[in-house]
């Protein structure tokens, strides 16, 4: 059969998986957004049900001090025993620290804080030990992975980090992730940095400590050679073992808009690839079309260990069908006194805080969804009672591009205005009269947003914008493109007639 890549599209980066034997269960970082590290499920790896997120209060999950790209870095799930364990960093606010639920649907463990160096903390429980895995800088200022035994349940450290490898040479060793499979402890890691030269290389020892031996063709893993694919940025992976014995690795890329327009919108997504273990206990992934030493990763992946099944790739998202703290994300803070989320009556309604969307930091009344694939439409009906209050499609406060509306003494007012780092262009400005309502739509192309708006029942064409200023390659980061209601201070609003419609094809 064949499946699609990546298997959770739109911005779910750094995925990390597990299995307790029955299901898979995914996380992914979140960053700056409010709740933290998006958990799924799934029964066949290629459709990822969201259960929800790992961390739902603000005692976990302290994102005051987050800067766009700050808070929840890469996250690690593993099974042990019956209870699911988390681990992951908040680098701006405390470090590395783990949670822990003995019920995947329910609430997990306040914060265990385990006071290590570097990100992408990972865990292996081996032998009735729990490892601690992360990378950091070693005595000579050289980046490495870090290995010690601790207590997971009050984060106390059993042994002393050592340093047990320093990779294959790349560039920023992250994503480590320590495996103990028959006789051997494998290390697997992301070299090369997330963006283009990004790549998956492991060794394997057999003690958790090393010494490790490299694998004789790292990178196994990457698209950095495949200028004309999609696909660029492969890396940051973990491995898991299926019921009937196949192993699988998930990990991130992401999806450039053309050869020759390299730049991504959606962010670092989540893929799927096969895992095949030689006699000798050495392991490839991906697939080796075009005799390529490494593997690489497709768009359409051509595989028979699954059963045919149909994947789910478009997307239809409205306020009865979705949720927050599922699908709809808050910046920074969970905001329930100023965004009142009615999903029987399909409406929000919002009041501004102190803080805008042109803010760097703060928690302004902001409720957002993932754009996921490049084509669709998002619309939005929005009654105004005062001040500004619009949809954006919005990458961070530098980078957005926004429809609202607006009281001003001459009545009411929509605009679309583009924000481009520091230049803040007001591109349109219909005046409404004493209407105080209308329906903004933004429109999804491969290399374009188009806008378009409903008042009092007449359609308004108001063109389209290069997708290119609102990317990671021009605004930097870690996150991807999301739509966003919002409402600005001292503003009010209710948004009703949400739909947003997105498809692969
Ligand atoms: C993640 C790390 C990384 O923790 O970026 O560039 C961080 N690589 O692996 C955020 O995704």
């Amino acid at each position: 059969m064949k499946y699609q890549n990546p298997v959770v599209p739109g911005y779910f980066p750094d995925p990390s998986i597990t299995t307790d034997g029955n299901k898979f269960y995914l996380v992914n970082s979140t960053f700056q957004y409010f709740p933290g590290v998006t958990l799924f499920e799934s029964d066949d790896l290629i459709n990822w049900n969201m259960i929800g997120h790992v961390l739902t209060r603000e005692s976990q999950l302290p994102l005051e001090h987050a800067y766009r790209s700050g808070g929840i870095y890469a996250p690690t799930i593993r099974y042990n025993n019956g209870r699911f364990y988390m681990i992951t960093t908040n680098v701006s606010d405390g470090g590395n620290f783990l949670v822990y639920t003995d019920d995947i649907y329910g609430e997990w463990s306040e914060p265990v804080w385990v006071h290590q160096q570097g990100i992408d903390p990972s865990l292996l429980f081996a032998d009735d030990k729990c490892y601690f895995v992360g990378n950091g800088t070693d005595e000579n200022g050289k980046n490495g992975i870090f290995v010690s035994e601790i207590i997971p349940e009050t984060g106390e450290p059993v042994t002393k980090p050592v340093c047990v490898w320093h990779g294959t040479g790349g560039r920023f060793i992250e994503g480590p992730h320590l495996y103990k499979i028959g006789n051997y402890y494998y290390l697997m890691c992301a070299e090369g940095g997330t963006e283009y030269g990004h790549m998956e290389v492991y060794a394997r020892g057999t003690s958790p400590y090393g010494p490790f031996e490299s694998y004789a063709k790292n990178p196994f893993l990457t698209n950095r050679n495949m200028g004309a694919s999609e696909i660029q940025g492969v890396g940051h992976a973990d491995l898991v073992q299926d019921k009937n014995g196949n192993w699988w690795m998930v990990h991130l890329a992401f999806r450039q808009i053309k050869l020759y327009m390299q730049h991504h919108i959606t962010g670092r997504e989540t893929y799927l690839v096969p895992v095949t273990f030689d006699e000798d206990g050495w392991f490839s992934a991906g697939t080796h079309e075009e005799n390529r030493e490494e593997g690489i990763v497709l768009t359409e992946m051509e595989t028979d260990r699954l059963p045919e099944i149909e994947q789910q790739v478009d997307f239809h998202y409205t306020f009865g069908n979705t949720s927050v703290g599922k699908e709809w994300s808050y910046m920074r803070k969970p905001l329930t006194e100023n965004i009142l989320y009615d999903a029987a009556a399909e409406k929000v309604t919002m009041k501004g805080t102190d803080a805008s969307i042109n803010d760097a930091f703060g928690a302004p009344a902001f409720l957002a969804i993932r754009q996921r694939q490049h084509n669709g439409k998002t619309s939005v009906k929005i009654s105004l009672k005062s001040g500004v209050a619009g949809l954006a499609v919005y990458m961070d406060e530098n980078y957005h591009y926004d429809m609202f509306l607006r009281k001003t003494d001459n009545g009411t007012e929509l605009v679309k205005r583009f924000v481009i780092g520091p230049a803040k262009a007001e591109d349109q400005i219909i005046p409404m009269g004493d209407i105080n309502e209308a329906t903004v739509s933004i429109g999804i192309g491969r290399l374009n947003y188009s806008f378009s708006a409903v008042i009092d029942g007449k359609e308004i064409d108001m063109g389209e914008a290069i997708n290119w200023p609102l990317s990671t390659e021009s605004a930097g980061g870690f996150v991807g493109v999301l739509f966003a209601l919002f409402a600005e201070p001292e503003s009010e609003a209710v948004f009703t007639e949400f739909v947003s419609d997105q498809t692969l094809k």
